[in-house]
């Protein structure tokens, strides 16, 4: 008679794409007793598709960032022909975009004229010439306290020196809407919280960024399909994890880790990955864990910047927009991305509103615009009511397209991460003070290393986990990937257990 196995106790906090995917790939190893705790009423995290005007919007994450074959999230959407056609051609695949959309936007200025694409192309061309720049430092030639936005502005300033005064006040105001993209794309208030020395090691796959014609959550769905369907528990919200212990359970196993819930439930496990977003490890890193996190990832926790990126979605009756355009950019003449956006959030919010993508296909979705506007402004924009932010973003397109008749949106959709208790934010960058040291310190499992002796019993996963690949989904899938595999590697009798039962 064969030797039987116990399967580990595996608990997962989190149902995000971290979650999920660390779940389906210990299912498929023989770990037969994995559960997922998670606080809301959904699965999905950050990947959250809804119904708004005739079709589906997403108010997280929009696109496949890199979408190549590289990209485990890619790999999985193509697999489960979740993508479109476009998305599939090899030559989309191949594309290197620098993660930015090559398509050349419609340009409005804050006077209601529009701005002709050649008038910016020098700027444009200059732009993207120092992200490369601002790419290519390391920590051996770059100073640690430096951040990507004191080098933008030493770069305009020098660059600044030829233009004439017309022409440094358009180009000023350009690349403060540039900066402003920026800070959507870093998820960040300004760029000078954004590191310089590791700025690059955040890593871009090619292709040309696609969506899902049937909403992100499809993927989430489909991953979902390989676990069993009582894996996930919803409206658990986790309070504490006590570990290093001994808990006793009904099997009488002794379980070295006790989780314990908002509600009073609790549960045992041999090992925990938490998947929680750092904006809510953020809040509750002194806390969470007893014996609590060591002082070098709480440390790590505190540096790593976590800021909110939202987006405003607006449905209009007919478009005013020229539909051949896919992207539409404001820019506030008098701005400059020499000095600070105004302080004044309440008369000033929606100027670090950078533009709007043009969402499609309109003959399934309607005309729908979607605003992307991070940092403090964006947190603000939150305690606005929808009316409050619809009647803004009127006058805002009104003033813009120099048509005061501008008909108003027919509805508003808008995301509000920051004020969500259990994500608190939108994603993470590495902030000034910060390396990708410490996102590898986040990651490290306890007990820490120099007690092998002892099983692992607390591992981390999600996006800001992953050195190269966080802020993005892909990211957030490979931790969770990650981390079943550190689990699957400690138990190489479970995986001959799963192939000798397959024979
Ligand atoms: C991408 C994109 N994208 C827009 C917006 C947002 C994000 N991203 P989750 O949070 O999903 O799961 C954790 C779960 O834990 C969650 O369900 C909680 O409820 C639960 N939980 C919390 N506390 C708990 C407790 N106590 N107990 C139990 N459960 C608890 N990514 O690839 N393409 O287009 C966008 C975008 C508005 C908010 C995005 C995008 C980010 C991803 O959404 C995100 O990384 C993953 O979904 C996270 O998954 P997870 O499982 O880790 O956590 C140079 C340089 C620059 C670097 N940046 C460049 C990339 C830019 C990112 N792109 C942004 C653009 C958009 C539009």
């Amino acid at each position: 008679m064969g030797r039987r196995y116990r399967s580990p106790a595996v608990l997962i906090i989190g149902s995000g794409i971290a979650g999920i995917g660390a779940a389906a790939k210990l299912h498929q190893h023989g770990f037969h007793s994995v559960r997922i705790l998670e606080a809301t009423g959904r699965t999905g995290g950050r990947i959250r598709t809804l119904s708004f005007a005739k079709g589906l919007v997403e108010i997280g994450a929009q696109w496949i960032h890199g979408p190549s074959p590289e990209n485990p999230v890619f790999q999985l959407s193509s697999q489960y022909n979740l993508l479109g056609p476009d998305a599939l051609l090899e030559e989309n695949q191949k594309m290197d975009v620098g993660g930015h959309p090559p398509a050349i936007p419609v340009i409005y200025s804050s006077s209601g004229k529009e701005i002709s694409p050649s008038s910016v192309m020098n700027v444009l061309n200059l732009y993207f010439e120092w992200l490369e720049k601002a790419r290519n430092f390391t920590k051996d030639t770059c100073s640690p306290d430096a951040s990507v936005g004191s080098f933008f502005r030493q770069e305009i300033l020098r660059s600044s020196k030829e233009w004439n005064k017309d022409i440094y006040e358009l180009n000023v105001a350009l690349l403060r809407t540039f900066l402003n993209i920026e800070c959507c794309v870093s998820g960040t208030h300004t760029m000078d919280y954004v590191a310089l020395c590791p700025f690059g090691e955040y890593t871009m796959f090619p292709g040309v960024d696609c969506t899902f014609p049937k909403g992100y959550e499809s993927l989430v769905n489909r991953i979902k399909a390989n676990i069993p369907n009582d894996t996930v528990i919803l409206n658990k919200a986790v309070e504490r994890i006590n570990w290093d212990g001994s808990f006793q359970g009904n099997d009488s196993h002794i379980y070295p880790v006790q989780v314990q819930c908002e509600d009073g439930d609790t549960f045992l496990a041999d090992h925990v990955i938490v998947t929680l977003p750092l904006g809510f490890l953020k809040k509750h890193a002194d806390d969470f864990l007893n014996p609590p996190l060591p002082p070098s990832k709480i440390q790590a926790i505190k540096k790593l910047g976590f800021g909110t990126m939202n987006k405003i979605l607006l449905e209009f009756e007919k478009p005013f927009w020229d539909t051949n355009s896919s992207y539409i950019q404001l820019v506030w003449e008098g701005e400059s991305a020499l000095t600070d956006p105004q302080k004044d959030l309440k008369k000033n919010w929606m100027k670090k509103l950078s533009g709007f993508v043009v969402l499609e296909p309109p003959g399934q979705l309607g005309h729908v615009l979607c605003g992307f506007i991070a940092g403090e402004e964006a947190e603000y924009m939150e305690s606005l009511s929808d009316e409050e932010v619809l009647s803004s973003m009127t006058s805002l397109l009104r003033q813009f397209t120099g048509n005061p008749e501008l008909p108003p949106p027919i509805s508003i959709l808008r995301s509000q991460w920051h004020s969500q208790p259990y994500t608190g934010g939108s994603y993470s960058y590495v902030a000034v003070g910060s390396s990708g040291s410490d996102i590898q310190i986040l990651a490290e499992p306890l007990p820490k290393d120099k007690d092998a002796v002892k099983p692992l019993q607390v591992l981390f996963a999600g996006e800001a986990t992953e050195t190269n690949f966080y802020s993005t989904t892909h990211g957030a899938l490979m931790s969770g990937r990650r981390e079943a595999q550190r689990l699957i590697d400690k138990y190489p009798e479970l995986g001959t257990a799963v192939s000798k039962a397959k024979l």
